[in-house]
């Protein structure tokens, strides 16, 4: 039988567990079983053997920063210098708890913030499944405002159908679309809610592949866009000039490998993710407040802190200069 760390990694690259919140609280979870079971005969040792099932979690994801943020966050814990391996342990496990607590407290707080920014009679729309995102509808249709949502499909790995699932189970209206009618649409729509996996210090979002496109046809119809993401979705590294990797999966996702054989001189291109430049962007919904997204640095100088990881680990490692990196039109992260 597969460790839960093995099988936590496993789940997090097959999709299983997915969004950027949960990635991260699954990984820290994961962490925190290892820790109680892992054989040491001393903290160094221990740390040892820590930092092997870190590196095991951040090679799953390329994109979600949340994930060597969370890792990292809590395997500072370990950096302080413990009698025992026992009482390391102990340590390690409570910033654990501690994370995943701040982190569920954080999107309950986001969802109260963003509820505050939809009006009675507003027409929504949303992309992919954010638990963030969806926090903020959630919670306006709890105090009673009245509007109803739009929701891609989310092409190739329908996640869509989460969300209206989501939606639909709370009674809110919602219209299901493909993911390229969301232009057609676009002049009834008073608020693109959507969430992030990567937030960079000139204030780019990087969210489900498709958001940027929704986000330009917000920007043509003065649809406001609003995005809800938790602190520990800034990337601090971006302040130094570092680019966020862009997952690129599978192309059996696009393209079944059955139909595939069929075609010649074809190559299926899958990225997961893309980069919405911060000028389409009206506001970040966090859990210390809304900004606009040229306040990121604030959020990554002020509230996360630079003891999200040592800085000589973490998103860097992971950098892919060029393809597949946040480089791009209007997208390069450090302004
Ligand atoms: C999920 C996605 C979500 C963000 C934010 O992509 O893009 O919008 O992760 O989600 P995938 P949350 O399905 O490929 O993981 O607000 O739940 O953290």
């Amino acid at each position: 039988m597969p460790s839960m760390l093995a099988d936590t990694a496993e789940k997090i690259k097959r999709m299983e567990i997915r969004g950027a919140g949960r990635i991260a609280r699954a990984a820290v979870r994961a962490l925190q079983e290892h820790s109680s079971s892992v054989q040491a005969g001393s903290v160094e040792e221990f740390r040892e053997k820590m930092g092997e099932a870190e590196t095991l979690l951040l090679s799953t994801r390329p994109t979600a920063v949340s994930l060597p943020n969370a890792v990292h966050s809590v395997m500072a814990a370990l950096r302080r210098d413990y009698p025992s391996v026992g009482s390391a342990r102990e340590e390690f496990s409570r910033a654990c708890e501690s994370f995943v607590i701040r982190s569920e407290q954080a999107v309950r707080k986001i969802g109260e913030i963003g509820a505050r920014h939809i009006r009675d009679g507003d027409v929504l729309l949303t992309h992919c499944n954010s638990e963030a995102a969806l926090a903020c509808m959630l919670e306006a249709w709890r105090i009673g405002r009245d509007f109803t949502v739009f929701a891609t499909e989310v092409r190739p790995r329908n996640q869509g159908l989460l969300t209206i699932g989501t939606l639909g189970e709370a009674g809110i209206p919602t219209n299901f679309i493909v993911d390229s009618a969301a232009r057609y649409f676009m002049n009834e729509v008073d608020l693109v809610v959507v969430g992030a996996d990567a937030i960079s210090v000139n204030g780019a979002v990087v969210n489900k592949i498709g958001t940027s496109q929704i986000a330009l046809a917000a920007h043509e119809s003065r649809t406001r866009v609003m995005v809800a993401a938790e602190t520990y979705k800034f990337a601090p590294r971006t302040i130094l000039g570092e680019y966020i990797q862009i997952e690129e999966r599978d192309p059996s996702e696009v393209l079944p490998s059955e139909f595939a054989g069929k075609f010649r001189n074809v190559r299926v291109r899958n990225p997961a993710f893309d980069v919405t430049p911060a000028e389409y962007v009206d506001l970040i919904v966090t859990e210390a407040g809304a900004i606009p997204p040229q306040m990121a640095y604030i959020i990554i100088r002020d509230i996360l802190g630079w003891d999200i990881g040592d800085f000589n680990h973490g998103v860097s490692d992971r950098r892919e200069e060029g393809k597949g990196s946040t480089r791009g039109p209007g997208s390069a992260p450090a302004g």
